[in-house]
């Protein structure tokens, strides 16, 4: 009898045993919600100031789907830094699995990244970069805003010359995008840079905020104060259609012919049909494309991240210029070759297999 007894003690704890170990796998597996299916991304958006950043938000959204396996949570900052981090301590409070973050600016995002991490949430940063030394984030996809105007004020260099232009009468306004943006820093930069290297006369900057409103207000401005004025430095489309609609109100003309009287604008971005077609017309002579389309990227990244593979800290988009002529054919920036996109006049129609 005293044998069966133990043997039945023995059993009863093995199945005991079996029973908590397997009732903790269950327990496990229940913690686990059953509709966790999508990988939830908490994106913080700067807002909608632009065509540029309407298409930054459709291509994330579009990347960031449902049927692609996200759960997006999306947030307009409406260009105020405060939204933007009350967007971000919002994400962490709901568990997100990953934070986007496009920062209006580079400096004030420390903290709220620093919380980000504490609570184990990788951080994403796209388009415009937020200040490096201890604001802890995962990785950056956007562009090099520098390099942008380098080849902006590169290719107005060429033009000048290719013009026989003397670049000692080049007349500088510089329509400035949101102050602190790491666009704004970046363009400003290429500016100055061409304007050190090149003698040009920079006669003001003034902050347009990357909107048409304010930037045709600047321009008014500019416009009664230099009427020497002949370029116009606009760091995006929507201020430059501004500039030219205050332009063409106060009786001057935009264009390319600097010598007739011409005001010659420059611009970024290059989204818009409508800036291409004032790009055709020479109303806009040159844009620095800014690429919008981080959507998949970021997509790729954070698969990359789940599937704990090593991902870039700092990548960047590919970029070109576009102008109204191919006088201008290439450009030197930075030690690199760019070609000009000429968008003017319609090139000869590409070479087929059949009549090559
Ligand atoms: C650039 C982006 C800028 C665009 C503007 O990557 O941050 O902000 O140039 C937009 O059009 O408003």
């Amino acid at each position: 009898m005293k044998v069966t007894a133990k043997l039945t003690k023995i059993v009863i704890c093995i199945l005991m045993i079996f029973c908590l170990t397997s009732c903790n796998k269950r327990d496990q597996a229940v913690s686990v919600p059953a509709d966790n299916k999508y990988i939830t991304v908490g994106f913080s958006q700067v807002g909608a100031e632009s065509d540029w950043r309407r298409a930054n938000t459709e291509s994330m959204k579009s990347a960031l789907s449902r049927e692609n396996g996200f759960e997006l949570i999306y947030m307009d900052g409406q260009q105020k830094q405060t939204k933007q981090i009350m967007s971000v301590r919002t994400f962490i409070q709901q568990g997100v699995d990953f934070i986007v973050l496009a920062p209006v600016r580079e400096d004030g995002f420390s903290t709220a990244l620093q919380e980000a991490k504490a609570a184990g949430i990788p951080v994403i940063i796209v388009d415009r970069m937020v200040e490096t030394e201890n604001s802890p984030f995962t990785c950056f996809v956007g562009s090099d805003f520098r390099l942008e105007g380098v080849k902006v004020v590169e290719w107005l260099h060429a033009y000048a010359e290719a013009e026989g232009i003397d670049e000692g009468t080049l007349n500088i306004v510089n329509v400035q995008g949101t102050v602190g943006s790491s666009a704004q820093l970046g363009r400003g930069d290429g500016l100055l840079y061409g304007v050190e290297k090149y003698n040009w006369n920079l006669l003001d900057q003034q902050v347009g905020d990357y909107t048409q409103t304010k930037g045709k207000e600047v321009m008014e401005a500019f416009l009664n104060t230099y009427p020497e004025l002949n370029v116009v430095y606009c760091e995006n489309d929507n201020m430059a259609f501004g500039v030219i609609e205050a332009i063409e109100e106060s009786g001057r003309k935009v264009g390319t012919d600097i010598k007739s009287g011409d005001i010659l604008v420059l611009s970024f971005d290059g989204v818009s049909e409508t800036a291409k077609n004032l790009v055709k017309e020479g109303k806009i002579a040159c844009i620095g494309e800014c690429n919008p389309h981080h959507g998949p990227r970021v997509s790729a990244i954070i698969t990359s991240l789940i599937e704990n593979r090593n991902v870039e800290k700092l990548s960047y988009v590919d970029e070109s210029v576009f102008a109204f002529s191919d006088i201008v054919k290439k450009i030197n920036a930075d030690g690199q070759v760019y070609d000009i996109v000429n968008l003017g006049e319609q090139k000869a129609p590409e070479q087929t297999s059949e009549n090559e």
